[in-house]
């Protein structure tokens, strides 16, 4: 009797633990609103503009998703985070993904219990150094004092990378993108070391950009992208389907000129299940047949939202490199959609 008496409080608990891991997507409906966390502010990748509008790379996930799952990108409510924060403010419910400039690592996932659900940015760790410092290499960097974000994975590879090349620094910690611009244009560290992409978007809003050099050396890899709390698999595959509909449209041809033609049926098999003009995708993935449809028109495809926002015709100026698709040569590869 009482044996059943706990088993059948374990399977309370069990279902209870699982309906509340399972909700995202209903709390998100319910609200009416997408939670997303962002960064303070990294110029291309996620900044409000001058009407306080959330502009970027990272902040076009979080609206798609937004027009896939409540069918309206405006309804994302963005929460900024900085490099310690944003992972408390995922565990605790506080937002609903993140999508930040974040690395997607071993501990990260296993140890933090987060669901990275893709990449949308391959980048890799570099070095800024004002021009006049006359360096040409990161290995000449002994003694350097070096402003360094916490709470980041810039942070252990930079303790690694100096102790395997035998060399001090100084780090100089600081706490958002905008405190460190500012603390190195005033010239309180030698060196800013972040993400290469985080480095041009910084560069890019200096006055005198061509004073100051991106060093050749890239010393790690970040592979960046949203995530979700772990045990959710249903609001994980909607936050992966919806940043794979990006990359596949591109792959595809679909972008937010011909969007409205092909959606009325292709002869390719494929957009039309993206599209939702055959099959049955967005039934399973609890939303309805125009799911990607709303996430692509948003912004465009994942080519489109990079030229916008990051691209070589932006002030940041980044070239695809890594981040092509795999028909270019890059490692972009979206599964396939059936
Ligand atoms: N990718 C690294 C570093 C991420 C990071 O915090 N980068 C800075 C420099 S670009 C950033 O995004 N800052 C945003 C902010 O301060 O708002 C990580 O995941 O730990």
């Amino acid at each position: 009797m009482k044996k059943s008496v706990i088993l059948g409080v374990a399977t309370v608990a069990g279902l209870a633990a699982g309906a509340a891991a399972a909700g995202t997507v209903d709390d998100v409906k319910a609200r009416g609103k997408l939670n997303c966390g962002v960064a303070t502010g990294v110029p291309g990748f996620a900044s409000p503009d001058a009407n306080g509008e959330w502009q970027g790379f990272d902040v076009a996930v979080c609206r798609a998703v937004a027009a896939a799952v409540l069918d309206d990108p405006t309804a994302v409510e963005f929460i900024p985070t900085t490099g310690k924060t944003r992972f408390t403010a995922l565990a605790s419910g506080e937002i609903d993904m993140l999508a930040r400039n974040t690395t997607w690592t071993f501990s990260r996932d296993v140890d933090l219990k987060f669901e990275f659900v893709g990449i949308n940015y391959y980048d890799g760790q570099g070095f800024m150094v004002p021009k006049a410092l006359g360096v040409s290499s990161a290995k000449e960097l002994d003694g350097a004092t070096v402003c360094i974000q916490t709470g980041t994975t810039t942070e252990l590879n930079l303790a690694d990378f100096f102790r395997i090349n035998n060399m001090s620094y100084e780090p100089v910690p600081i706490e958002t993108n905008a405190e460190a611009q500012q603390q190195y244009l005033a010239g309180a560290c030698d060196v800013y070391t972040t993400d290469a992409s985080g480095l041009a978007a910084t560069r890019a809003t200096f006055e005198n950009a061509a004073d100051h050099v991106i060093l050749p050396e890239i010393i790690s890899k970040e592979p960046l992208g949203p995530l979700v709390r772990h045990g959710d698999h249903e609001w994980g595959d909607v936050v992966r389907w919806t940043l794979n509909a990006l990359i596949a449209a591109e792959e595809m041809g679909v972008t937010s000129a011909n969007i409205d033609e092909m959606a009325a049926g292709t002869d390719n098999p494929e957009v039309n299940r993206l599209l939702g003009s055959e099959g049955t995708l967005g039934e399973m993935l609890g939303l309805d047949a125009t799911w990607a449809q709303r996430a692509i028109k948003v912004g465009g495809n994942y080519g489109e939202v990079f030229a916008k926002n990051i691209g070589e015709e932006t002030p940041i100026g980044l070239a695809r490199g890594l981040n092509a698709q795999w028909t270019d040569g890059g490692l972009l590869y979206a599964p396939p959609f059936r």
